[in-house]
């Protein structure tokens, strides 16, 4: 096992990578910006190290001094978190040839799944089944460009292939709009990745997103975790995931999860991670795509499986083996989380950095909280918006949702505006407490057609 592992991240995840570690024994090192010297992961880890100024190219994103910073403190291996380096294959690498060991995936398999074409094909080859669309890379100047899009059938999607999370994504309703699509897509992806690589998937209506936990060893084995459903999204945003899904019952659960086991071994995956599925109306299930990370809504998983995902990721990094199969894993109730961001959703989201003059959190029976705020902190404006996750969970659904009621009534943030209202709306929400909520019901129920 690890003596002292570098946490590469800020905020209420690097809070959650230190309780792990400090759970297993394990000394910790917080990397810091200058302007994060107050944060809470540099108070609750053993030793901290300054890694440059606020913004994150100088500091989070700044490989040779993260590097140095796990060198001069003795780290033997280095969590990522999410978003900034996790998913970087360069820094994989170079963890790798300075002997520190990078807890996640290796960069063979990031790189496979972060460009969306090979996944796809990789995904195809393994019997997963995909979205029906292009075989590979679509161009401008292919002359059978129209009859590649006639076949898919419209409303079509074009995405990049470099891309994810919805950049570089458009929808195309007829013929006329998709030269103009691709061009658009293709301007996006280039200076999104400097990556112009484009192609179509079929449109499916009215989706819902399900995506499955897995876990892999060193060995090849590989286990899948129940569905969490991330349908309710802003902007590609997720705002509140659940476990199990509504929509999902035992048999489907099998097969889709069956399915994301397939993927994962298909890259030789050996950490946790995440495999993304659009499922139809009619419960037509299709790859989208996969991440190679452990992702902000980890918890809901953990409170209905009793695991604790970072735990065993760490485990897993130092070589452990899974003595347990998938079917060895029980759901036990229901659970539900709410991101809680630093913005004002009267005035379109627009993030509200500051200084938060008091901070309560909510607790009692099946609520959980994952953050970094404290009383007298100041948001900087430096990062993202994401400040707290409250996570609730009861014998069922219903239990689950009047918790989260009952916790969101209870936060309390002065001084800032923050996205709490916003929750206590979709979770009073007829069609949410019906299970009812797809991918376009903030727009349907709570906005308007604009948003
Ligand atoms: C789609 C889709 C419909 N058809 N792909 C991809 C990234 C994710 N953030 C949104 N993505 C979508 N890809 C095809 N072929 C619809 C969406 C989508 C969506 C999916 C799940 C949950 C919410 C969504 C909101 C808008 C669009």
């Amino acid at each position: 096992m690890f003596k002292k592992i570098l946490i590469a991240n800020r905020g209420e995840i690097a809070c959650r990578v230190i309780h792990a570690c400090k759970e297993l024994g394990i000394e910790t090192v917080a990397v810091h910006s200058e302007t994060d010297k107050d944060c809470l992961h540099v108070k609750l880890a053993d030793q901290s190290v300054c890694i440059g100024p606020g913004p994150a190219v100088e500091s989070y994103l700044n490989i040779p001094s993260i590097i140095s910073a796990a060198e001069i403190s003795g780290a033997d291996a280095i969590h990522p978190g999410y978003g900034f380096l996790a998913e970087n294959t360069y820094f994989a690498d170079v963890c790798d040839s300075c002997g520190i060991t990078f807890i996640g995936p290796s960069k063979e398999s990031i790189e496979k799944m972060g460009d969306k074409i090979t996944a796809r094909r990789i995904m195809q080859k393994a019997d997963v089944p995909v979205i029906p669309g292009s075989d590979g890379p679509v161009s401008l100047d292919d002359p059978k460009l129209f009859k590649a899009a006639r076949k898919i059938g419209y409303p079509l999607m074009v995405k990049a292939s470099a891309g994810g999370g919805g950049k570089g994504m458009r929808i195309v309703a007829s013929e006329d709009a998709l030269k103009n699509a691709i061009a658009m897509a293709q301007s996006e992806a280039k200076s999104a990745f400097d990556n112009e690589s484009i192609y179509f998937e079929k449109y499916i209506e009215e989706p819902r997103h399900i995506e499955f936990q897995i876990m892999g060893d060193k060995r090849g084995k590989v286990v899948y975790l129940p569905e969490r459903d991330c349908s309710i999204q802003r902007r590609h945003q997720k705002l509140v995931e659940e476990s199990p899904s509504p929509f999902i019952g035992p048999s489907l659960r099998k097969k889709m999860g069956r399915a994301a086991r397939h993927a994962a071994e298909a890259v030789k995956y050996y950490t946790v991670g995440t495999v993304e599925f659009l499922v139809d109306k009619r419960g037509n299930f299709y790859f989208m795509e996969m991440n190679t990370r452990i992702q902000v809504e980890h918890p809901v998983t953990e409170m209905i499986t009793g695991i604790d995902l970072v735990k065993e990721q760490i485990k897993l990094a130092a070589g452990d083996r899974l003595n347990y199969d998938s079917d060895d894993i029980k759901i036990n109730g229901h659970a539900i989380e709410c991101r809680i961001n630093a913005e004002d959703p009267d005035k379109d989201f627009i993030p509200c950095p500051g200084k938060v003059n008091q901070f309560i959190a909510p607790g009692g029976p099946g609520v959980r909280v994952e953050t970094h705020l404290y009383s007298g902190y100041t948001i900087p404006s430096f990062y993202d918006s994401l400040i707290a996750k409250v996570i609730t969970g009861g014998c069922n659904r219903k239990e689950a949702i009047s918790r989260m009621n009952r916790a969101l009534d209870q936060v309390v943030i002065e001084g800032i505006k923050t996205t709490v209202s916003l929750h206590k709306k979709i979770v009073k929400n007829e069609q949410f407490q019906k299970g009812n909520a797809c991918t376009d019901f903030l727009s349907k129920h709570l906005f308007g057609a604009s948003k």
